[in-house]
Order: C-alpha cells, then sequence, then structure tokens
C-alpha cells in the first residue's frame, strides 16, 4: 500500500475510521434552547447529545499535539531565531484541526474524568484531567524525550446572536531540554459563525505572543487576521520573530488550516503544512485521521486504563456509535449522577480534590493546574485495575 491512509494505519495499527457517520442533527432546534436561557452562561445549560461530536475537552487539548514533530525539531534545531519560527508553526497547527469542526462540539467532561494518549510513533505520553466543573476547567501534560507540554484551559462564551465567541483564558507552556528553553503562549478567540442558522464557521482572532521564559534573545509575535467569509485573507495569520534590539530576524505568514511560511514571497520557505483529510470526512464530524484514533479503545488497553478514562464513557461511546437515543440517555444519567455526587459532597463540606493535577500560583499570582507526576507512576503500579478509583457512569 502506498497511500499514506494504509501506510500508518499498518504502521500503528490504530482505525482508519469511526465506526458510525455523525448523526442528523437538523431537527435540534438550537434557537429555543438559547432563547430560553438568554443572559444564561451557556456552560451550565444542560445541551442535547446531537450537538456533540464523539470527543472531549480533553481529547481536544491532545488534538493540539497532533503536529509534535515540529517540536522534535525545534528541539534539534541550533539557531534561536530558526527555533522560534518553528515554535510558532506549532502553535498554528494546533488550530488547523478545528477547520472542518464548526459542526459540533466536545463532550463537556465529567468532573474527574481523565483521558491518556500514548504514541510511541510520536514518542509522547499525553494524560488530562477535568478539574473543575464549574466553571470547566481542563488540564494536562505530555512528555517526550524532545519536550514537555502542558496547559489549563478555561473558557468564556459570549453569546452574539448570529455567532458565539469563545474566549479562553490561560497559557500554553512548552519546554525543550536540549536548550533549556521554556516557551509560554496564550490563545486566540474562537468564533462559531451561524450559530443559528446558515452553514456554521469557525474563526480564530487575535494575537499570540509566544516568549522564552529562558532567554530574551526572541519573542515572536502572531495575527491571526479576522476576516470575513467573502474576503481572501480569512483564515490568514502574520507574524515575526524579532531579537532583543526589537529588529524582525523572520517574517512569517500563512493560513492556519493550510500552512505557514518563512520569508518573502516568493522564496519563503514552508515550515509547516497539514496533513490530508481522511475520505468522507464530512460525514464523521469532520475528524482527522488523529481525531479519529483518539477515543479508540483497543482491547489490550482496558484494563490499563483507569475507570475514569473518557474512553469508557458511554454516552459518548454510543454516539460514536451512532445510537443517539441512549447516548441522550445515557449523557442525562451521568449528569444526573454528578449532580448527586456534588450534592453529596456540598453536605458533607467536602472539597473535590483532582487525582492528577495540583493548583500552583505562577508569578503573576494565577492560579495555574501542573501535573502531580503520579498517573504513569500509578499505572504502572500497582496499576488502576488494583486501585480503588472514582466511579463516574
Ligand atoms: C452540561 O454540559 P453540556 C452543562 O455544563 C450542565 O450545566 C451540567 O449540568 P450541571 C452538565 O453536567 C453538563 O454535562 C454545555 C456547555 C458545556 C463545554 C465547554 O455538554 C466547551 O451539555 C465549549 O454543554 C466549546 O456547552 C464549544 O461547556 C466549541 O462543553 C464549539 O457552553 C457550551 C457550548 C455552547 C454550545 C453552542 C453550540 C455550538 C455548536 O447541573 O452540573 O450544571
Amino acid at each position: 500500500p502506498n497511500g499514506d491512509l494504509a501506510g500508518s494505519a499498518f504502521r500503528n495499527g490504530r482505525r482508519p475510521c469511526l465506526p458510525a457517520p455523525s448523526p442528523d442533527c437538523s431537527n435540534i432546534n438550537l434557537w429555543n434552547i438559547l432563547r430560553n436561557n438568554i443572559g444564561k452562561d451557556l456552560s451550565k445549560v444542560s445541551m442535547p447529545v446531537e450537538l456533540n461530536e464523539p470527543l472531549n475537552t480533553l481529547q481536544h487539548m491532545c488534538e493540539e499535539l497532533e503536529y509534535t514533530e515540529l517540536l522534535d525539531r525545534a528541539a534539534d534545531t541550533q539557531d534561536p531565531y530558526e527555533r522560534m519560527a518553528i515554535m510558532a508553526a506549532f502553535v498554528i497547527s494546533g488550530y488547523s484541526s478545528t477547520y472542518y469542526r464548526a459542526g459540533s462540539k466536545p463532550f463537556n467532561p465529567l468532573l474527574g474524568e481523565t483521558y491518556e494518549c500514548i504514541r510511541e510513533d510520536k514518542g509522547m505520553c499525553f494524560i488530562a484531567e477535568q478539574v473543575s466543573h464549574h466553571p470547566p476547567i481542563s488540564a494536562c501534560h505530555a512528555d517526550s524525550n524532545k519536550f514537555t507540554f502542558w496547559q489549563d484551559v478555561r473558557w468564556k462564551n459570549k453569546f452574539w446572536g448570529k455567532s458565539m465567541e469563545i474566549l479562553p483564558i490561560g497559557t500554553v507552556n512548552v519546554t525543550l531540554p536540549s536548550f533549556g528553553d521554556h516557551y509560554e503562549w496564550n490563545k486566540v478567540t474562537t468564533c462559531v459563525h451561524n450559530i443559528l442558522s446558515g452553514r456554521r464557521w469557525i474563526e480564530h482572532y487575535g494575537e499570540i505572543t509566544i516568549r522564552n521564559t529562558k532567554s530574551s534573545a526572541c519573542i515572536c509575535k502572531l495575527t491571526f487576521v479576522k476576516g470575513n467569509y467573502w474576503s481572501s485573507n480569512v483564515n490568514e495569520v502574520q507574524g515575526f520573530v524579532m531579537d532583543q534590539e526589537g529588529k524582525v530576524v523572520h517574517r512569517l505568514f500563512g493560513k492556519w488550516h493550510e500552512g505557514l511560511f518563512c520569508g518573502v514571497p516568493p522564496s519563503a520557505k514552508c515550515i509547516w503544512r497539514p496533513g490530508s483529510m481522511p475520505t468522507d470526512y464530512e460525514l464523521y464530524y469532520g475528524f482527522t485521521r488523529f481525531a479519529i484514533e483518539l477515543n479508540e479503545l483497543c482491547p489490550e488497553m482496558q484494563d490499563l486504563l483507569p475507570p475514569t478514562d473518557a474512553r469508557f464513557r458511554p454516552d459518548q461511546r454510543y454516539l460514536e456509535e451512532g445510537n443517539v437515543e441512549m447516548a441522550a440517555s445515557e449523557k442525562q444519567r451521568i449528569e444526573d449522577l454528578q449532580r448527586a455526587r456534588r450534592k453529596w459532597q456540598e453536605e458533607n463540606d467536602i472539597r473535590h480534590e483532582p487525582r492528577f493535577f495540583k493548583k500552583v500560583v505562577d508569578a503573576n499570582q494565577r492560579e495555574r493546574w501542573v501535573t502531580n507526576n503520579t498517573y504513569w507512576e500509578l499505572r504502572k503500579s500497582p496499576g488502576f485495575i488494583n486501585m480503588e478509583n472514582p466511579s463516574l457512569w
């Protein structure tokens, strides 16, 4: 086989497609839901499962790691300016999978829900946990020989009638031990257009600054240009790598769904381009190949994963299998269970403690969630199957 689909499916044995196409959700009246909840924080409204895709926000954070080969490349790049340009490509690549994803939203994980992802092919291990329910906060951490990646994500929603803005709060971090670098950056605003009618589409806009907190040799500024549906600058990204004196060393331009170039056209060099989409992706939630693989539950993993892993969440699994009725009733049942747990904890004055992440206060007095480094140790010994685990569903 010479198609890269067949090649990678063979090489790592991962599934090449979802078990069922996305269900038809044209009967969902989003307008009614939104009208009945005007002025309310939408994260406190239980949404019909038909609006969801069979991935949750923890798995979404993992999707930002589809192009870790860029981090590997950065870790092997001597020149700090070039290294920063590759970091910029990595930052932008994290948005590429959202291009075909305006149709649905991820599952909101239950408090204490986890997700692990081991990618031998990428040399990476990822772990995430939902550390807060209201407001929803997801924390994650990924290790590799070449880099460490972590972030915690919180959103604010702004509903504008025709569109909805998602304003992320938080900092993304990457360290490259080979150079002692610690990169930090913010995320841009995401806007879902035509929420109520017409063809939904996603836009990202705003500025990102990438800093290396361990060296002031250079910084990178990126602008995700706010366009409109008709203009050609849709999804455009522009930016530059600047040295200590403020002199531009590299110019960057491209589109977050198409690729990033460094230099000045026509001699600019392409630093990153997204992979091809799988066949019939429109029928399958617009998932990339990487996204398709995220919720796969291989038999040999069953006994190794904690029972809180998203792969065991029944409503999400039913939706993935195309069984919307069961997905809907299970979502309701699981949410009720969570409400009962919350009530019990409140009555007994118990505060929820995340299992694999701890809260720290950073240099800017902001609360951050970072790994407590217990997940992989416990997985190895005694093994989650030999431990007491929270039962979420
Ligand atoms: C439920 O989550 P939903 C609600 O939080 C509900 O309040 C809670 O009950 P409780 C339930 O336990 C939850 O399951 C609502 C909300 C969740 C996110 C963040 O899954 C992701 O039913 C946002 O959904 C990314 O959804 C959006 O928040 C990307 O999942 C597009 O706010 C939203 C999203 C708004 C949907 C607009 C549709 C666009 C396609 O009693 O415990 O409070």
